[in-house]
């Protein structure tokens, strides 16, 4: 049973090793909401919020969530018993959107009830394996070449997939150009929203290069355009920004308009929803995979558990923390083996790494306890 009495906020300031570029923005540095919640019996969890500085993404920003949180959703939570199951339920009852802020408190509190139950993140979900796949996400460069040279390193790394972030005049001779270099790889493309529906003869034109999917071309909340688009590409589409719910998963899976989810927890408005959306998928014959946000090793320990169910059957956007930061905010850090995956810490109770606190205490720029 959940009882909060306190969530403390901080935004800590991460620099990126290398710059990260998608079709709609730019980030050099993350700016990170991780919270700290303590439970009425003293247990507590640390979660990140996945929301970025600005809203190229979603709508949600590291400060929308700030507000979400103190405002709206700590003070439905705190100081009221509840099953941490009936979270989600409970604040989509009068909380429009917010879903990454909702996220970020609901699966706090999934670590608390694991810690709790001295169980893991991937036990307390229901996850089945101890190790998961994983991606490597690249982002746009401004050459084929520079891409190329990312790609060729990735996949000498290990990754089991590789993506790379597409946009217009940035997308079909620079996958040719992958592909040519590459031509066993797991490749697929992602175009955060950058394309319309009458762009579909130039999409199909990656057709020939036998990618996994692409993801998202279409506007970040559509599923009917999506799905005359997938009428027309024989690569099979995969929704990221449009999929907030497990009702539309529902929508996307009725309509057709894509063949695979990319589920991050933090846009679906937590665990309880991206349960939903692997069990509907699953029944539906859909594979998914984790999504990421550029997560610190907080929120990375969330993708890997989630990551640890089985319908999450293609390798996910869960890069090692070394992929990101000079040095990340936990140990030990997140890592990937050379065939390319990603341990599931099942072994240990809660998130199943240390969030270093000196270091966070050090990093810290703003900070809040609410109560
Ligand atoms: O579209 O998947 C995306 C990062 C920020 C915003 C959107 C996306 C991404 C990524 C990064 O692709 C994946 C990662 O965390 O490694
Ligand atoms: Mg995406």
């Amino acid at each position: 049973m959940i009882d909060l009495r306190q969530i403390r906020l901080r935004e800590i300031r991460l620099p990126l090793r290398e710059p990260f570029r998608i079709s709609s923005g730019f980030v050099s540095e993350r700016r990170i909401l991780l919270l700290e919640s303590e439970n009425g019996d003293g247990v507590t969890a640390w979660s990140e919020c996945v929301a970025g500085e600005f809203p190229n993404y979603s709508a949600e920003t590291i400060d929308t969530a700030w507000h979400a949180i103190e405002h709206w959703i700590a003070p439905r939570l705190i100081g009221r018993a509840i099953e941490y199951g009936a979270i989600y339920d409970l604040l989509e009852l009068d909380i429009r959107g917010h879903d990454m802020a909702k996220a970020a408190v609901e699966m706090g509190c999934w670590a608390i009830s694991a810690e709790q139950q001295q169980i893991s993140l991937s036990e307390a979900l229901g996850g089945t394996r101890d190790q998961v796949g994983v991606g490597i996400s690249l982002g746009i460069q401004n050459s084929a070449e520079a891409l190329v040279e990312r790609a060729v390193a990735a996949h000498e790394q290990g990754y089991q997939k590789i993506k790379l972030k597409i946009m217009p005049g940035r997308d079909i001779d620079f996958v040719r150009a992958v592909r040519a270099a590459l031509p066993d790889a797991h490749l697929m493309a992602d175009a955060n929203n950058a394309y319309q529906l009458g762009d579909a003869d130039h999409l199909a034109r990656l057709d020939q290069f036998d990618l996994m999917m692409i993801e998202q071309p279409l506007d970040h909340m559509d599923v009917v355009d999506h799905a005359a688009l997938q009428k027309r590409l024989r690569t099979p589409i995969c929704l990221d920004e449009s999929i907030t719910s497990a009702q539309r998963a529902r929508n996307m899976i009725e309509l057709g308009s894509g063949r695979i989810i990319n589920i991050k927890p933090g846009r679906v408005g937590g665990f309880t929803s991206a349960l939903r959306i692997h069990d509907l998928t699953r029944r539906a014959g859909v594979p998914v995979w984790c999504g990421g946000m550029l997560e610190s090793g907080v929120g990375r320990a969330y993708n890997v558990a989630l990551a640890s169910l089985p319908n999450f059957t293609l390798p996910g956007d869960l890069s090692p923390s070394a992929r990101y930061w000079d040095r990340d905010v936990v140990t030990p850090e997140w890592t990937m083996s050379a065939s390319g995956v990603v341990r599931v810490p099942r072994d240990v109770a809660g998130i199943g790494v240390r969030v270093d606190r000196d270091r966070i205490d050090d990093l810290t720029i703003r900070e809040a306890v609410l109560v």
